[in-house]
């Protein structure tokens, strides 16, 4: 009886937790709620699964306790031996054809679905970025725009936009769960897909290949907008003065200190193709500072001071002089003043 108490206390705790961690999710960060083309597809393969899954399960439970309980041992059955039907072609045929159809009713739209998402009829018509997976940050450049950014990528709801996947030095692989699947970010090749967001807002997609110590920090988001708005980004992105006057005096000295460390060595303002490190056009209206701290000026000079305890691995970590604590606080001040669009994250909703 204790056994039986003991196992089923067990069971219990076992569906709390499961209910308790089913509440983790973050709304821009799941599979479970799509509001993109990629994932809404992806959701209704996992939902035709558990259906065939659950089915499956209620059906061989509902023969089991059949079993149990009509065949089991009676009084004077000691020495019984059941009838064998070892051989019996009809119940061979069924267990190796039920499967099989499943397996059919699940593949089925599982490959219709893994062509629709890679067919790229209308690229040629439509926005193409070139997205660019470097640990532990993405870079996008708006194909025949002669826009760069990092780590935020715009997009306008509603439309198709085509992706040419790739990576600078190992493979990652881009995921933003609530907009689409994931595809294979590797150096060696291109890979194509393309994502629709159908609701303005902010999403958040992650690398989802191991690719180094910081792996699980190579955040970035999509930040979907409305048809207009991103017109209006495209406009104000495309007229960005690399050189924009900072609006105080500290910011002015971080713009000098800026130059006078080389950092352009590595990072660009504006259109320069320059990707060695991530392009810091429009910085000002990033959605998070290295990808995963909440944008602030303070958390800013954090990183500036000390990246790789931020961020184990970096490459800015050692490529530049050390910073006292009043020039980080100078460069910071300069790039929070990098204001180059009135489409911000906050625009869209979030
Ligand atoms: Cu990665």
């Amino acid at each position: 009886m204790s056994r039986w108490m003991g196992k089923m206390k067990a069971l219990i705790m076992l569906g709390f937790v499961a209910i308790v961690l089913s509440a983790c999710g973050k709304e821009n960060l799941t599979a479970l709620d799509p509001k993109g083309y990629g994932a809404e597809q992806a959701m209704d393969i996992m939902i035709l699964s558990i259906i065939i899954m659950v089915a499956v399960f209620i059906i061989v439970m509902l023969v089991f306790t059949i079993a149990l309980v009509k065949f089991r041992e009676k009084k004077g059955q000691e020495d019984y031996i059941p009838k064998q039907v070892e051989g019996n072609h009809t119940l061979e045929i069924v267990w190796t054809g039920i499967p099989i159809i499943l397996v059919l009713v699940l593949a089925v739209p599982t490959v219709i679905s893994v062509f629709d998402l890679a067919d790229t009829t209308d690229a040629s018509s439509s926005l193409n970025v070139e997205v660019t997976g470097n640990q532990y940050w993405w870079h996008f450049n708006y194909e025949g725009e002669e826009i760069q950014t990092s780590q935020d990528l715009y997009i306008p709801v509603g439309e198709k936009v085509y992706l040419d996947i790739q990576a600078s030095d190992v493979i990652h692989s881009f995921w933003v769960p609530t907009i689409s699947g994931k595809m294979d970010a590797n150096p060696e090749n291109v890979n194509t897909m393309y994502i629709e967001a159908y609701e303005e807002g902010v999403y958040w997609g992650k690398c989802a290949e191991l690719c180094g110590p910081s792996h699980s920090l190579m955040d970035f988001k999509i930040v979907a907008v409305s048809p207009e708005e991103f017109d209006a980004w495209v406009e104000d992105m495309k007229n960005v003065d690399p050189e924009q006057t900072p609006q105080n005096a500290v910011a002015t000295e971080g713009q000098e200190l800026f130059e006078a460390n080389n950092c352009m060595a590595c990072h660009a303002i504006g259109s320069s193709p320059v990707a060695t490190g991530p392009n810091l056009t429009n910085y000002a209206n990033r959605t998070k500072i290295a990808g995963i701290l909440e944008p602030t000026t303070e958390n800013l000079v954090d990183w500036l001071l000390d990246p790789e305890t931020i961020k184990p691995g970096n490459k800015m970590t050692g490529n530049y002089p050390s910073l006292s604590e009043e020039e980080a606080n100078s460069i910071a001040e300069y790039l929070m003043q990098l204001d180059h669009s009135d489409v911000t994250p906050e625009s869209a909703g979030n």
